[in-house]
Order: C-alpha cells, then sequence, then structure tokens
C-alpha cells in the first residue's frame, strides 16, 4: 500500500514526464543494455547497433505504448493488480515474456527518471518510484504464479 506521501511523489514526477520521451527512451535502453531482449522485437527492423536502436520508430513507439500503460498503475495506486491482470495474461499466455524483463526494465526506467530530473528525483522521490515499480512488476508477474 501506498502513503498519501508516496502517492504525491509519484503523481507529483508522472505529470511531469514525457512518455514518448521516456518511454521511448527506457525501452530502447533496455534493448541496448540487456541485449538478449532483443529477441521479443525481431519484427521491429533495425536493431543492429546502439544508435539504430535508440533511433528506431518501432522501438519508440511501443517503449510510449507500455510507459502510457504504466500510467494506469499511477491512476490506479489502490489497485495495481487489478488493474494489470489483463496485460499479466497477455504477456504469460500470448507473447511468452519472461517476467524477469518487467524487472529489468523497471531498473532503466529508474535510471532515465533519474537523469532526466536531476535534483528533483530526491531520495524520497525514487523510493516511492521504485515501489511502485516493483508493484507493476510484480502485478504483471501474476499470471505466472
Ligand atoms: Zn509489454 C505489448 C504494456 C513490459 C514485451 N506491452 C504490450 C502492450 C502493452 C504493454 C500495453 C500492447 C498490448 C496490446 O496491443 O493489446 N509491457 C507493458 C507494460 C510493461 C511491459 C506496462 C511494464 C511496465 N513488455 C514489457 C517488457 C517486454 C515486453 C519488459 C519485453 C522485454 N509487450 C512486449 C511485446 C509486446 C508487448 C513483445 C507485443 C509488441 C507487438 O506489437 O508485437
Amino acid at each position: 500500500d501506498f502513503t498519501q506521501e508516496e502517492k504525491q511523489f509519484i503523481v507529483n514526477l508522472w505529470s511531469k514526464i514525457d512518455v514518448g520521451q521516456i518511454g521511448g527512451e527506457a525501452l530502447a535502453r533496455l534493448l541496448i543494455v540487456y541485449p538478449w531482449t532483443q529477441r521479443f522485437f525481431s519484427s521491429f527492423g533495425n536493431l543492429s547497433s546502439a544508435s539504430a536502436i535508440l533511433h528506431n520508430p518501432k522501438v519508440l513507439a511501443h517503449g510510449k505504448k507500455v510507459l502510457t500503460s504504466f500510467g494506469d498503475a499511477v491512476k490506479n495506486l489502490d489497485h495495481i493488480n487489478e488493474t494489470f491482470a489483463h496485460l499479466s495474461e497477455l504477456h504469460c499466455d500470448k507473447l511468452h515474456v519472461d517476467p524477469e524483463n518487467f524487472k529489468l526494465l523497471g531498473l532503466v526506467l529508474i535510471i532515465i527518471l533519474a537523469l532526466h530530473f536531476g535534483k528533483e528525483f530526491t531520495p524520497a522521490s525514487q523510493a516511492a518510484w521504485q515501489k511502485l515499480i516493483n508493484a507493476v512488476a510484480h502485478a504483471l508477474s501474476l499470471r505466472y504464479h
């Protein structure tokens, strides 16, 4: 459960996030830093170098889609598991994405947020976001259990 204070940190930072920019960068960095994650995106065209990935329009568009969907957690902080039940099924049953990848994307996202928001990303804000990211990764993993 999130405290009122944690909710404030989450909602406040979320209101400043450009989902296209941050989402695109997060997914691109995931594919660069953990290259085996590229196997899920073989239909996305040129992933042959870091620069190709960072400029790949399909990667950027999908990153935006993923972070936009992540935003449903921000709007449903008290019901995260229910909110992602359908997506958990999709990733498990149809896409066969190993749930370990949800944690990896979370790690990358935290780094991008820190780089982007600098001092505004205080220890308290980081802690609240870490908790949110863990909760979303957990919710997406439930179908696999
Ligand atoms: Zn995912 C898809 C969300 C993570 C992989 N996804 C997707 C979608 C969404 C999502 C919304 C769309 C669906 C439809 O269409 O219906 N994801 C998400 C989220 C997250 C994720 C929220 C976290 C946070 N994913 C992920 C990861 C991975 C993935 C990590 C790997 C690595 N997804 C995926 C794929 C897909 C998806 C592969 C499909 C794509 C296409 O289009 O084909």
